[in-house]
């Protein structure tokens, strides 16, 4: 039987992701924190969502905020205690809301007692933890260099000599974050401890970070490359797959939970191989090539973004991949209503055709927090407001290549994740709402408009088309287990359709551009034939050709 097919609560629920760090700060010390996020269940449970991922709140020195873990089985004090964190479980127990955490094992923090005692002596218990090899002398100069040519996600080389032993490490992204080494034997058995101190707390699963850069196959020279040289020897290679296999039959399985995984630079068929059901790994995992369609080589370089390129990406995925993680932000992404809509002049257009897109997809949705708000990219004016260590690298490489200051500014503007960072916009007022205090990251502007309390009480706002989404996916089977054809493309015009035996079809119809567009014939006797069941324009009259900016409607057979 296809997974489909199979009904799983984890197929049937809305996933909202949780930033801490920018959602609520109760204290007014300008971070966020779990008080705040649990005087915010009642919204969470009005906005219908089902599931919570909470991105890191682990101990950490925070120089990739908090994706640098020092101590898996403690709290942040920023973010609050282990009783806060006990609290926040029980109120989501108590308004049926399950959480997953956000599980980061390629790599701790150098601050992590493994790392500390690792890197005291070639002959210490903890040393294979992690990654150690001596230099290479190139012979010529004599100079010594790197145990091998990988460059790290965040730019530069992927290795740190240690001044205590003189050896280096490998470090796939911060020289903060040190790799774990998944040849050691004892490094799963410390994971494994990890998954089951909070699956026995009452969690429900797990977001795996970078989860299929864990097995490092050898450790030769990679393919010279401008981005992630290396990448050949550690993408989704057997080892992973071998780990996966025993999370998943000696922890994952014996509990009602469930695991989506990040997954860079993997191909439709990569995605199978890790989250088919028969595979007895992960149950999903979030791919990027629909977010990168606009991109040459990696997202620093931008072309003109195209609907079509998009969506072709997107009906591959829905094709080929037995269940999808369908995402269009997140806390690593721009605001999708600025990345792929028109924040300028159709934002509330574009941001609900966007979510009538989403939603229409088949898989389990996943909404960043801020998303259902129409929240936009950061209207900041220079680096000196960007908090992100990746931008900041970034900003640091181009200029040593020369490329002119104005150009830098538009690669952080278009690219940064402080976008998707900036503190969420609860009300007009000072701070949106977020802090009493100074905020870390400084909130956008446009809080004046784009806010909860406000769109709360304005039936037509992003938040109350993002509320109708999720309830009309509560309602209707078809868009959870419905098969997804593509009825229609052309031009910019897309007619989609959900369809399940036993139930009333459903069409999602978009105009996918800032341009009117001709309804094609076939919409046009759809919608004759059907009842609208929403849309994000008010009147629609029959007969009607042509389609307006960014028009969305989802239709159902009568
Ligand atoms: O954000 C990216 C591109 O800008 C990715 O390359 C990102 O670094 C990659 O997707 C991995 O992301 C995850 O692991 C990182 C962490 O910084 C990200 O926030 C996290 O989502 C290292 O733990
Ligand atoms: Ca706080």
């Amino acid at each position: 039987m296809l997974q489909g097919t199979l009904r799983e609560w984890w197929k049937e629920r809305v996933v909202y992701q949780i930033y801490p760090r920018s959602f609520c700060d109760s204290n007014g010390d300008g971070i966020g924190d779990i008080p705040g996020i649990i005087s915010k269940l009642d919204y969470l449970k009005d906005l219908g969502i089902g599931i919570i991922w909470l991105s890191p709140l682990y101990k950490s020195p925070n120089d990739d905020n908090g994706y640098d873990i020092s101590d898996y089985m403690d709290i942040n004090p920023e973010f609050g205690t282990m009783d806060d964190m006990k609290r926040l479980i029980e109120g989501c127990k108590e308004r049926d809301i399950k959480i997953i955490m956000d599980l980061v094992i390629n790599h701790t923090s150098d601050e992590h007692e493994w790392f500390k005692e690792s890197r005291k002596s070639k002959d210490n218990p903890y040393r294979d933890y992690y990654i150690w090899r001596p230099g290479i002398n190139s012979g010529k100069d004599g100079k010594e260099m790197p145990p091998n040519n990988w460059t790290s996600f965040f730019t530069g080389s992927a290795w740190q000599k240690d001044d205590e032993t003189g050896e280096y490490y490998l470090h796939l992204f911060s020289k903060k974050q040190p790799d774990l080494n998944y040849k050691n034997p004892a490094v799963l058995a410390e994971v494994k401890k990890i998954l089951t101190f909070w699956l026995d707390m009452g969690i429900s699963g797990f977001r795996c970070d970078v989860i299929n850069v864990i097995g490092k196959t050898t450790l030769q020279n990679g393919k010279k490359r401008i981005a992630l040289t290396g990448r050949e020897h550690y993408i989704s290679q057997p080892e992973c797959h071998e780990i996966l296999k025993k999370l998943n039959e000696e922890i994952f399985s014996k509990y009602d939970c469930f695991t989506v995984g990040e997954t860079v630079m993997v191909t439709p068929q990569m995605a199978n191989d890790l989250s088919a059901p028969d595979r007895g790994e992960l149950n999903m995992v979030f791919g990027f090539e629909h977010m990168e369609t606009d991109c040459i080589n990696n997202k620093w370089f931008k072309t003109p973004f195209s609907s079509s390129k998009f969506m072709n990406t997107l009906f591959k995925w829905q094709r080929e991949v037995m269940w999808n993680a369908n995402y269009f932000e997140n806390h690593d992404q721009p605001r999708c209503v600025s990345h792929f809509g028109n924040d300028a002049e159709f934002h509330d257009e574009s941001a609900k055709m966007l979510a009538a897109l989403l939603f229409t997809l088949r898989g389990t949705p996943y909404v960043f927090e801020g998303q259902e708000l129409g929240m936009t990219n950061f209207d900041y004016t220079s680096m000196a407001e960007i908090q992100d260590i990746e931008s900041h690298n970034i900003w640091k490489m181009a200029a040593e290549l020369h490329f002119p200051e104005k150009v830098r500014w538009l690669m952080i503007q278009k690219s940064s994740r402080d976008n998707a960072r900036t503190p969420m916009q609860w009300s007009a007022a000072e701070n949106a709402g977020f802090s009493t205090g100074t905020p870390w990251l400084r909130a956008n502007s446009n809080c004046a408009f784009y806010n909860v309390a406000s769109e709360q009480t304005d039936s037509n706002s992003v938040l109350a088309f993002y509320k109708e989404l999720i309830a009309l996916r509560k309602e209707k089977t078809a868009f959870v287990y419905g098969d997804f054809r593509v009825l229609e493309k052309t031009g910019d015009i897309y007619v989609l359709e959900r369809y399940l035996a036993g139930e009333k079809r459903l069409y999602t119809v978009l105009n996918f551009s800032a341009k009117k567009r001709v309804l094609p014939e076939k919409a046009v006797l759809l919608y004759a034939q059907c009842r609208m069941i929403l849309t994000n324009y008010t009147i629609r009259r029959q007969g009607e050709k042509e389609m307006r900016p960014y028009e969305a409607f989802i239709l159902e057979e009568r």
